[in-house]
């Protein structure tokens, strides 16, 4: 494959690591401290499903060299660890096979690393492939996860768990490192209890990964691939604001990435200042309808337009549907009963026939709604979930539905002789663009950083564990390495009509930093047109500009 300059430049790059790792595997020491707690309400129940692997400590690499520490067992032994890459991608995944890569070599040369192409059912279908130098280094620091694939299977049919132990007892692996958003986590926790069950001796270890950025907690400060996606996108919706105040004729609706919390959103508002940006857990805790949000949306469009200013740019998050409390009400009724009639709805033949056979099966509000929406969002909600259960909104067109009811009150409006404005509109998706980016520097350090510390999770010969890098807000001179059990970040939810273990996903805390500030703006921003173009992310150049984390990481840890 003939290669760019960029990324000719970006093998050259070398990802920093946090210092504790640098010391090399020997001089490693392990401290521990309780992890927190699940909820209340579901422990009993996560006891009972993960008796080997519930209420593990989490720890914390030190250097030893002041002896205070325990040293980690057997840190130079022959492993044969197995990888995968599991769900969307992100950037910066290769970057975790390479650091998990090398820092498997620097414990010893003859260990291997085996990939499993195509997500977790390579793992189930032992569908492989060695690992080799080579392999990496052609890898090293670009986006996407095609050295080895991805894919959602979720393992959990008896069946499925017991094929993975037979492949991973048939290539003799120690330990499988899953690189994953919170349900591909959720699958590592539960092969994590099943090998420890079985006393399989192989360890399971996780990767926080998604450009979701909903992976996060005290321990987890980021998921990888935020930071290069948010940056993309920022780029992008910039670029668009500067193009609506160069042409000054058209509102911009750009729905951004993101299939439940609202963190690119936020983190693209923060960056680039738009006229309205819609948060959906703002939308649920304030329980506003369809009609409130699009309200909102034509006061900003009202209030330009006595400037003059008939154009802008709202950002919708891909989520937001299923924050609308109607919306989810009929999303959640939805959902029992595709799961209650798999058989009969699968044999109906068209889209038609499957939007008569829903709406008569719907309660009679619920119905009403959902007859009330445009045909193709009808089907869009309609069409499969994905392995975990979820509605796949990034197939939801929630931005266009929006505009096209804004354009719609604004006719009413202007009837009623209240809005004397012009609007037309374009709509944008920004989400696939971002997912298989350059990785950033931050992304390229904190992956590799994240898959070296995977290998130093095994080599200290613990499982169920997240691999885990902090104090990410500061320079990778300051970051800290560690573990934190994946069951102590699970609870219950209902998924696929049935109670089941899951990570629990970060929303956005109306109550944090981020919001705090985005709420603080909102309000000029509403009617100014005073963006912030932030430009295209930087790879070589002063670390203040190629280096600066995320608004939302910096605001968080109270930087800015
Ligand atoms: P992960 O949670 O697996 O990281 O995926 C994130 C995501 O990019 C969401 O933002 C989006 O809704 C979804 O994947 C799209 O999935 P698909 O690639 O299957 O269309």
């Amino acid at each position: 494959m003939e290669i760019s300059p960029l990324q000719k430049a970006r093998y050259a790059y070398q990802p920093k690591l946090p210092p504790v790792l640098k010391s090399g595997i020997a001089g490693l020491g392990l401290e521990k401290s309780p992890a927190a707690l699940p909820p209340e309400g579901d422990r009993e129940r996560l006891k009972a499903l993960f008796p080997s692997t519930y209420g593990q400590d989490r720890v914390t690499f030190v250097d030893r060299a002041g002896g205070k520490a325990a040293k980690i067992e057997g840190p130079g032994r022959e492993l044969r660890v197995g990888v995968i890459l599991s769900g969307g991608p992100a950037p910066g995944g290769h970057n975790v096979i390479a650091g998990l890569f090398d820092g498997l070599k620097a414990g010893n040369a003859a260990s291997r690393l085996i990939g499993f192409r195509g997500g977790p059912g390579g793992l189930v279908e032992d569908k492989n492939m060695e690992i080799t130098a080579a392999l990496v280094d052609a890898y090293r620091n670009t986006g996407g996860f095609d050295m080895i694939g991805s894919g959602r299977t979720k393992i959990e049919t008896p069946e499925q768990f017991d094929a993975a132990l037979a492949t991973a007892k048939k290539h003799g692996l120690s330990a499988v490192v899953v690189v994953g958003g919170d349900d591909s986590n959720t699958n590592a926790a539960l092969l994590a209890e099943f090998f420890a069950a079985r006393q399989a001796g192989i360890a399971v270890i996780g990767v926080p990964k998604t450009i979701d950025g909903d992976l996060k907690n005290e321990d987890i400060e980021a998921s990888f691939g935020f930071d290069t996606a948010t940056k993309l996108y920022a780029e992008l919706a910039g670029n668009i604001e500067r193009d609506s105040a160069s042409g000054r004729k058209y509102w911009h609706f750009i729905k951004l990435m993101g299939r439940s919390a609202s963190h690119i959103g936020l983190e693209v508002a923060l960056q680039t200042r738009p006229n309205v940006a819609l948060v959906s857990e703002e939308v649920e805790e304030k329980k506003l309808s369809l009609g409130n949000i699009v309200d909102e949306i034509c006061a900003s469009v009202s209030a330009r337009a006595d400037k003059g200013e008939n154009f802008g740019v709202v950002l919708v998050p891909e989520g937001l549907i299923e924050f609308v409390p109607e919306m989810k009400a009929l999303i959640g009724e939805l959902n029992e009963l595709l799961a209650a009639n798999e058989a009969a709805y699968n044999a109906l033949a068209t889209a038609e026939e499957k939007r008569a056979f829903v709406s008569g099966k719907l309660k009679a509000g619920e119905a009403r709604l959902y007859g009330s929406l445009p045909a193709e969002i009808q089907t869009q909600l309609i069409w499969d979930r994905d392995p975990h259960g979820n509605v796949q909104v990034s197939r939801i067109e929630t931005e266009k539905l929006l505009a096209a009811m804004v354009k719609s009150r604004l006719a009413e409006l202007a009837k009623a002789g209240s809005y004397k404005g012009k609007f037309d509109f374009q709509t944008h998706f920004l989400g696939y663009e971002g997912r298989c980016a350059f990785p950033s520097n931050f992304d390229a350090d904190y992956c590799y950083s994240l898959g070296y510390t995977a290998f130093a999770l095994i080599a200290a010969g613990l499982s169920g564990y997240l691999s885990s890098v902090k104090n990410l807000a500061a320079p990778a001179s300051e970051w800290k390495a560690g573990g934190v059990p994946l069951v102590s970040m699970m609870n219950i939810e209902r998924r696929h009509g049935s109670d089941k273990p899951v990570i629990r996903k970060a929303l956005v805390e109306l109550d944090g930093a981020p919001f705090k500030a985005f709420a603080a703006h909102r309000g000029e921003w509403s009617i100014s047109s005073d963006f912030r173009v932030p430009g295209p992310m930087q790879y070589f150049g002063s670390p203040e500009v190629t280096d600066r984390p995320t608004e939302t990481l910096l605001l968080e840890k109270g930087r800015e």
